[in-house]
């Protein structure tokens, strides 16, 4: 049973409200009238008829007092922006690398670490794919392989740090492969797409001593660095006496390179980077930072957001603050598992992920389980959620068959800052009215499927 009084285990917001956005509440009729024009993708919602919107937690988050005042120092100069200094400091301060090219977000990040650092066939190791991280990787001819540990795959086992990469199939890969044709090992902290699952500083200690043997690069995904600190400090043993600031070092003292976006642990609305500390390696993300996003000293980001970017990177390694974030969503899946509904276990840092083949098990994967019970839960309480599933996944580059992805999920996301307990207590209510008539939920299919990413754009129907 929850105690939602106990402090420690949901500790209570660690900060005031200032400004207040109302919420519209939209009727049940409008409900299926928005998702049927949406074409049964919760992407292609109007925001303002989602009564709580758990897409995601990209861009989504509530900035400080401090952050909306460096809003106002922006120096919006063309080039040499004492904002991007000020970044530029913060990152080295944070992470320990040596340079930053700042960029519009993640993507404009992994475009570019992936054009440089990618040769044609190469193997990309990772651990599990994440959508548009993948999506670079294959665009500039490189092969991505999994080498998450199993565990990572079975939703319902809950087991600490099932984000860690299996180093048996790295090792395994290396020499089978050789290491000259791998272009480097992608490890993010923490895994999206395994449930927001963290990665142990073991893990990432043992993946860099590996890879230094074979000269290959450690370029991490640091997304979400600070709520995998959380959890290392929660549940690693020799970090509970730690602060989050130097858990954070060490964590990226065991790689080359790495990229972020800023719109996640970074607690802003826009933004990313990516660091280095390879020389010609920077040299050549300078190159192309022009070509795609825009000066090294702005990389498509405003003055501003530099300066936001700074301070929020800063206010994520509080460890007040961080607490009590990896707390709020662990509540949520606390009380969803109190009225038996299946989840991705245990709690990953961002979101709670429900499991579609269990919540839905009369649908087959291609139904698209996960992408109809994310449809279902917008009518039934005006809740914004993600699949994340077999629609996600895609198809296979040289097949074109579909990737079919053990996890069929749905994700519900929490926004940094801005939703409270009893937001996420009408959540659960909301998903324990629809887990009762579960079986009305009906399956799923392609209306118009676009060639690339197509979770975000693509239309459905339901099959009669
Ligand atoms: N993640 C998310 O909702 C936003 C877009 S995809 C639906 O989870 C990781 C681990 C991410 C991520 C974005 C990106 C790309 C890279 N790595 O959205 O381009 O979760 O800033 O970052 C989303 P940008």
């Amino acid at each position: 049973m929850v105690d939602i009084f106990d402090l420690k285990q949901y500790p209570a917001e660690p900060f005031k409200i200032k400004s207040v956005e109302t919420i519209k509440t939209v009727t049940k009729e409008d409900r299926i009238k928005a998702i049927e024009e949406a074409g049964y993708n919760t992407f292609l919602l109007k925001s303002e008829d989602c009564y709580i919107d758990l897409l995601t937690d990209s861009g989504t988050n509530a900035m400080s007092d401090k952050q909306w005042a460096g809003i106002m120092v922006g120096d919006e100069a063309y080039a040499g922006s004492k904002n991007f200094l000020k970044l530029e400091k913060v990152v080295k301060e944070v992470f320990g690398f040596k340079h930053l090219v700042p960029t519009h977000q993640g993507r404009g990040a992994e475009n570019i670490l992936s054009s440089i650092a990618i040769k044609e066939g190469q193997y990309v190791p990772g651990n599990m794919y994440f959508t548009t991280t993948r999506y670079h990787q294959e665009h500039n001819g490189g092969i991505f392989v999994d080498v998450i540990r199993d565990e990572a795959h079975d939703a319902a086992l809950d087991v600490p740090f099932k984000g860690n990469i299996d180093l048996n199939k790295l090792e395994k890969l290396i020499d089978e492969k050789g290491a000259e044709n791998i272009a480097y090992v992608c490890l993010a902290v923490t895994v999206n797409l395994a449930g927001g699952q963290p990665v142990s500083m073991k893990n990432m200690r043992e993946v860099h001593e590996l890879c230094s043997k074979h000269g290959i690069k450690v370029m991490y995904d640091a997304t979400r660095f600070a709520e995998n600190a959380y959890f290392i400090k929660e549940q690693e043993e020799g970090y509970q006496d730690k602060s989050i600031r130097e858990i954070v070092k060490e964590m990226f003292s065991y790689a080359d390179g790495a990229t972020m976006s800023g719109k996640k642990d970074g607690i802003v609305n826009i933004g990313g980077f990516l660091a280095l500390n390879d020389d010609e390696l920077f040299g050549k993300a300078k190159e192309l930072v022009v070509v795609y996003e825009g000066m090294p000293s702005y990389g498509g980001m405003a003055g501003r957001d530099m300066e936001a970017l700074a301070i929020g990177l800063e206010e994520s390694l509080q460890d007040s603050y961080i607490e009590y974030r990896v707390k709020q969503v662990r509540y949520l899946g606390d009380r969803l598992k109190e009225y038996g509904i299946p989840i991705i276990e245990p709690a990953g840092g961002h979101a709670i992920f429900l499991d579609a083949r269990r919540f839905c098990d009369h649908l087959t994967q291609d139904e698209f389980p996960a992408q109809a019970l994310a449809a279902a839960i917008y009518v039934e309480g005006g809740v914004r959620s993600m699949e994340r599933g077999i629609v996600s996944a895609g198809r296979d580059v040289k097949t074109g068959e579909n990737h079919y992805p053990k996890l069929e999920t749905v994700r519900l996301t929490i926004p940094r800052r801005v939703y409270t307990y009893k937001h996420l207590d009408i959540v659960a209510e909301t998903c324990k009215h629809l887990y009762e008539h579960r079986k009305d939920i009906k399956g799923l299919k392609f209306t118009y499927e676009p060639a690339q990413l197509r979770f975000f754009t693509a239309r459905f129907e339901h099959i009669d």
